[in-house]
C-alpha cells in the first residue's frame, strides 16, 4: 500500500471508529494540498464500497475567521455521502463521533451540473432551492488542530449534515440574519454574508474546485454553503437549532 492509501485508511478508521488520529503533516513535511485531495477521494472512496452513496459536496473555509484560524486565503471541498445525513428534528449520537461541533449554514439543492470556472449568474440559474443547514465537522486529528493538508484529506472535518425545508432560490439570501441556538439560548448569530460574502459565490468555488480534481457537480446534488459563525462543540443532551430569516428553522438533538 503507498503512503496516500495508507493516510485513507487511518483517516476512514478513525472516523468509523471514532478515535483520533495524530496529523499527517509534521511527519510528512512533502505531503501537498493536491496529494491531500487524493487521500480525501481514495478515503471516501473506502466508504462507498461499503455501500455509501455520494450525495454532493460542503465548501469549508469560507468565512474569513475560519481562513486565518486555519492560515489559508482559499477554500476547500469535502465529499457529502448519504451515511452523513442527519434526518431534520432527529437525535445524532455523540459517542459516534471525536469531538463534533456544529456550523450554521445553508445548502443548494441543484438542478443542473455546473463544471469548472461559471458565473455566478450560472451557478444561480443551476440551483433548484436553497434550504437552512447544519454541518457536523468532526476533525479526526487530535485536539482538532490540523494543517490545511491534514484538513483536506480528512474531508474537510466532514462529518454529518441536517437539512431543513427547501425554498425557491429566487430570493436575496445574500445578507440573511441567522442565529444557532443550543438548548434554547443564542450561542451564535450571524449572517449568510459571512460565506464569501454571498453564498453563490461558495458554488461557483465549488464548481471550480471540483472540476480540479476531475469530478463535477450534479442535477441532484446538495451543496453545503459553508459555516457562517464559529462552531460550538456538541454534547449529550443538546437540542441545537439554526434559524435563517426567510428560510426558516432546522435543528437536531443530541443524545
Ligand atoms: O466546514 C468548515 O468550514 C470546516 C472546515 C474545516 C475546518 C474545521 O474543521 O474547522
Ligand atoms: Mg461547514
Amino acid at each position: 500500500m503507498d503512503r496516500l492509501a495508507r493516510y485513507a485508511e487511518t483517516l476512514d478508521t478513525a472516523a468509523r471508529e471514532a478515535n483520533a488520529t495524530p496529523q499527517i503533516t509534521p511527519v510528512d513535511t512533502e505531503f501537498s494540498v493536491t496529494e491531500a485531495y487524493q487521500v480525501q477521494k481514495l478515503s471516501v472512496d473506502r466508504r462507498l464500497s461499503r455501500g455509501e452513496r455520494r450525495i454532493g459536496v460542503k465548501m469549508g473555509l469560507t468565512s474569513r475567521a475560519k481562513m486565518q484560524q486555519v492560515g489559508v486565503d482559499e477554500v476547500a471541498w469535502g465529499r457529502l455521502t448519504d451515511a452523513m445525513l442527519i434526518e431534520e428534528g432527529s437525535a445524532m449520537s455523540r459517542a459516534r463521533y471525536v469531538h463534533p461541533r456544529v456550523e450554521p449554514e445553508v445548502a443548494f439543492l441543484m438542478k443542473a451540473p455546473l463544471v469548472g470556472k461559471v458565473t455566478a449568474a450560472a451557478a444561480l440559474a443551476a440551483v433548484e432551492a436553497i434550504a437552512p443547514a447544519m454541518e457536523i465537522i468532526d476533525s479526526r486529528y487530535e485536539n482538532f488542530k490540523f494543517a490545511l493538508e491534514d484538513v483536506i484529506a480528512d474531508n474537510t472535518s466532514s462529518s454529518g449534515l441536517v437539512i431543513g425545508s427547501w425554498h425557491d432560490p429566487r430570493i436575496d439570501f445574500s445578507n440573511l440574519g441567522v442565529i444557532l441556538e443550543i438548548d434554547g439560548e443564542v450561542v451564535q448569530v450571524g449572517s449568510t454574508a459571512a460565506i464569501l460574502g454571498h453564498p453563490i459565490r461558495s458554488l461557483v468555488a465549488a464548481a471550480r474546485l471540483v472540476a480540479e480534481s476531475g469530478e463535477q457537480i450534479n442535477a441532484g446534488d446538495i451543496v453545503m454553503a459553508g459555516g457562517i459563525t464559529a462552531a460550538p462543540n456538541l454534547a449529550p443532551g443538546q437540542t441545537v437549532r439554526t434559524t435563517v430569516q426567510n428560510l426558516g428553522a432546522v435543528m437536531f438533538q443530541v443524545e
